[in-house]
């Protein structure tokens, strides 16, 4: 059994996206957001002194942080059969979806804390030329056509921006991607259970 820790609606959503596609039992662990995060009670800093989700606990015990990590571990693991060119080229999208998406322009964008600047800034000028980036990669098929681990960490993207700064991800490449998946019965139940953590 894997342990998931996540918040609903955090980028661990992606992990256990993938969980689900593989079949893969799995329990989740509901950390509480915020500086003095808390899982059950339990300081969450024990479990990852990073205090960030997503965590994902192995059957054997061994912990995983960071999330490039962990989907890439959970498609060379469970997987479709990969040449190492392809391997290179989930891990290289994986990678620019995580540093360029969602550490550049989620993370600011549904911060607190962050000032009104901050966040007009990111929608204003980081994020259309990325959007452009990212029509073209998946109107090329590599993202999107390949179901893993890229698709699913830009899918919870597209559905933040969708909610957090609607109207910029308006593409026809992009909307069709995530029409795609939300036909996608993982998906649905991945979204659901989210939904009724949140009551
Ligand atoms: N470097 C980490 C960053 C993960 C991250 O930013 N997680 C966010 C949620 S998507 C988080 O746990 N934030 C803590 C908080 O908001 O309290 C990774 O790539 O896995």
């Amino acid at each position: 059994m894997h342990t998931l820790f996540s918040f609903p609606f955090s980028c661990a959503l992606a992990v256990e996206l993938e969980l689900t596609r593989h079949g893969l039992p799995y329990e989740v662990r509901h950390v509480t957001r915020g500086r003095a995060t808390r899982v059950d009670g339990e300081a969450f800093a024990e479990v990852n002194p990073k205090r960030k989700v997503p965590v994902l606990v192995l059957p054997d015990g061994e912990r995983l942080t960071e999330i490039v990590g962990i989907l890439t571990h959970l498609d060379t693991v469970h997987g479709p059969d990969r040449t190492a060119a392809e391997r290179r080229r989930v891990l290289e999208d994986v990678a620019f979806v995580a540093t360029e998406l969602h550490q550049a322009v989620l993370g600011p964008l549904f911060d607190p804390s962050a000032p009104d600047a901050t966040r007009a800034d990111v929608v204003e000028r980081l994020l259309p030329p990325l959007v452009d980036i990212l029509e073209t990669r998946v109107a090329d098929g590599w993202i999107g056509a390949t179901r893993g681990p890229a698709d699913a960490y830009l899918l919870w993207g597209l559905l933040l921006l969708r909610h957090g700064a609607k109207g910029t991800t308006d593409r026809p490449h992009l909307d069709a991607f995530v029409a795609r998946h939300l036909d996608e019965p993982d998906v649905q139940r991945v979204l659901a259970r989210a939904r009724r953590t949140l009551g």
